[in-house]
């Protein structure tokens, strides 16, 4: 066949399946069976194995083509992507509404009211109608290029559809990836399996998946997507938010069906709350309704604040609480060996999963809440926040409910327990106590620290259960014949689980410092202390006044490094460590000093890693000067979120802005 033929004959298959995965993904109506699909496919894969010089990004078939990555690119956003203020009542509806009238000096505003999906944000860009990039919010103005996941989700179109009538030169489209409570269930099902930690909860589920660094794995998620807006547009415009939304729709993107075009106040918080209780009814989560302003040259006119825009407001639904019974009521033993006490819950369905646990805090939170084993509680669930009880319904009590008793021993390991004065917990000062060890093998595995994956709670348990690891060090003198015969433990994981772990013995040293477990040394304090001591020896070897001396250790904290390091204990296990060959020293970092030498930077928004004063102290260490004004001499200006006037006066002065991402990279 003449090349131009078969270049027809592709282009044809892919408008074809194309339009397919628009029926499937984008309406829920597909027109032919999943077998005359795969068929489809097939016929396009084996062209294009034939044919490799006639490939393009936007074929169906380069959706999960990407490999593994070691770490996203960091883009910037064309338009930064604002957040936006929440509201929790009727009442402060109506005076956003009251505001808007008064600044447009108008009677009556129209406004778009839409379902807040509780996701992850992203912004897809596109030039001429075919996909450029995707990207995560992140701070606003620069997010994760996480292109090859996104591509995964088969209702973002590759290229508009083609019946589109006009295509802009450039569009960024503004989104939310989600995954519906199915999906969510059935992979923390398979977490738990696997011995792993499941998810908290369907958006933390989503922005996991989004960061995965395989888009093979990435397409197994079944992430989804609904879009919302757009953030810039060259070649095109827009009078009013529904005609952008049906543009969208056109365009070939899934737009949520559930928005309304609402002629007065009223009317939205009506709409409002007709979803507060259907919101069950989806099968996704939404945390809200978002209140727009319809009018696009109205938007212009309002304008933003420093925070938000002032066109738009997010309705949040109050946190869902539901009533159950306590079952009984247990104590877990922590890290640093602290008491806490856990309610067991007759399991009930709230907010999109199934609860049966709740965290009581300490003793003292019992006696305030005066509850009982067998009582009636209310248990609220809001955001990633553990489930917690938040009263006991008094009136339901039957006369037999049992008071819960403080223990007197561990239940790990049978110690006595001890109340420390001046502490409202109670603590096992057992060392070798094996809930603590599961506590500490746990947490030096977990994610911000070793990053171990497979070492979930179920791998732990029965690792310290059959004594195969007394503590941490031990995990690196695994083999694949032991962990091989864990329960939960198939052939491939437990190489995967080696493999993972051996891959850990590289770990930047910061991580290593945060995994140790010391007390009140977190992961921006081990950072810290990464860089200015550059090997776990120096450190080790620190004295009490030159720990104080580093600005931000505290007298507390020093005083606990001094003594971690001063334990018989500790010193063995470091030792295993440094035996098993993990890295457990640096490059000295003094080359970057002075990277800002003489450079006057000024920092606005809130950071994510680090507050105003750690950011200005590494600046400091970077040979720069912080300040706090923006002026023509500044180097150039760090933005975090929710930005104010420095931002504008920065872009009105030619000032370079840099995102948090770009900083971090700067200053290291
Ligand atoms: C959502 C959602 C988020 C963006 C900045 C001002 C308006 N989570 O469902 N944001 C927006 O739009 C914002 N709309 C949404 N539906």
């Amino acid at each position: 066949m003449a090349t131009r033929d078969i270049r027809k004959q592709i282009g044809d298959l892919r408008d074809k399946i194309r339009r397919h995965d628009h029926l499937y993904y984008v309406l829920n109506k597909p027109a032919i069976s999943d077998h005359e699909y795969d068929g489809l496919y097939k016929e396009l894969k084996d062209l294009e194995s034939e044919h490799p010089e006639l490939i393009t990004p936007d074929s169906p078939t380069q959706r999960v083509g990407g490999e593994p990555v070691k770490g996203f690119s960091v883009v910037r956003h064309i338009a930064p992507m604002l957040s936006m203020d929440n509201t929790y009542s009727s009442e402060e509806i109506r005076e956003f509404d009251k505001r808007v009238k008064k600044n447009l000096k108008a009677d009556s505003v129209g406004y778009v009211v839409e379902l807040k999906f509780d996701g992850v944000s992203i912004s897809l860009l596109y030039e001429n109608g075919i996909w450029v990039r995707g990207a995560t919010r992140g701070d606003g103005v620069e997010g994760d290029d996480v292109s090859n996941n996104l591509k995964t989700i088969r209702s973002i179109p590759l290229k508009f559809a083609g019946e589109t009538k006009k295509v802009p030169r450039s569009l960024e489209v503004r989104g939310e990836v989600y995954m519906n409570t199915r999906s969510f269930e059935k992979i923390n099902r398979e977490k738990e399996r696997n011995g792993e930690e499941p998810f908290a909860n369907p958006r933390n589920a989503a922005a996991g998946s989004l960061k995965l660094l395989d888009p093979k794995m990435v397409a197994g998620r079944h992430l989804e997507i609904y879009i919302y807006g757009i953030g810039h547009c060259e070649g095109m415009e827009f009078k009013e938010h529904v005609e952008v939304l049906e543009y969208l729709k056109s365009a070939g993107f899934r737009v949520n069906p559930h928005f309304k075009l609402c002629r007065g106040i009223e009317e939205v918080i009506e709409y409002c709350d007709s979803w507060e209780s259907r919101r069950d009814k989806l099968d996704f989560e939404i945390d809200g309704m978002v209140v727009k302003v319809n009018d696009l040259a109205a938007r212009e006119r309002l304008g933003a604040t420093s925070k938000s825009p002032r066109w738009a407001i997010a309705y949040k639904f109050p946190a869902e609480r539901a009533m159950t019974e306590v079952e009984d009521i247990i104590v877990q033993v922590g890290r640093t060996g602290a008491i806490t006490p856990v309610a067991l819950l007759k399991p009930v369905h709230l907010s999109g999963s199934t609860v049966s646990r709740a965290t009581l805090h300490n003793f003292d939170e019992i006696a305030r809440l005066d509850v009982k084993i067998g009582d009636k509680v209310y248990v609220e669930k809001s955001g990633e926040i553990i489930p917690k009880v938040l009263s006991v319904a008094k009136d339901k009590r039957t006369g037999k409910e049992r008071y819960f008793r403080i223990p007197a021993k561990c239940p790990a390991c049978g110690s006595k327990l001890i109340q420390i004065p001046e502490e409202v917990a109670i603590r096992c000062e057992n060392v070798g106590c094996p809930a603590q060890i599961k506590e500490t093998v746990l947490h030096f595995a977990s994610r911000d620290a070793m990053d171990i994956e497979g070492m979930g709670t179920a791998i732990v348990d029965q690792l310290v259960d059959k004594g195969l690891i007394k503590d941490y060090a031990d995990i690196y003198y695994l083999e694949v014949e032991s962990v091989r015969n864990l329960e939960r433990m198939a052939e491939k994981s437990a190489a995967n689980l080696i493999a993972g772990i051996t891959k850990s013995r590289e770990n930047e040293l910061h991580r290593l410092i945060y995994a140790l477990g010391i007390r009140h040394v977190g992961e921006h304090s081990a950072w810290l202390l990464a860089d200015n001591f550059n090997s776990v020896q120096r450190l080790a070897d620190a004295g009490l006044e030159e720990l104080v001396s580093i600005h931000e250790i505290g007298q507390v904290m020093a005083e606990s490094i001094y003594n971690f390091f001063r334990s018989k204990e500790n010193l063995k296990i470091l030792k295993k460590l440094k035996d098993a060959g993990v890295r457990m020293a640096q490059a000295k970092t003094k080359e970057t000093h002075g990277k800002l030498s003489g450079k006057s930077v000024v920092i606005t928004g809130t950071l994510k890693s680090f507050s105003r004063s750690q950011a200005e102290d590494l600046v400091r260490k970077a040979g720069g000067n912080p300040s706090s004004s923006v002026s023509k001499n500044t180097a150039f200006l760090v933005c975090g979120e929710e930005a104010g006037s420095k931002l504008d006066k920065a872009k009105a002065l030619g000032v370079k802005v840099i995102g948090e991402e770009e900083f971090k990279k700067m200053v290291r």
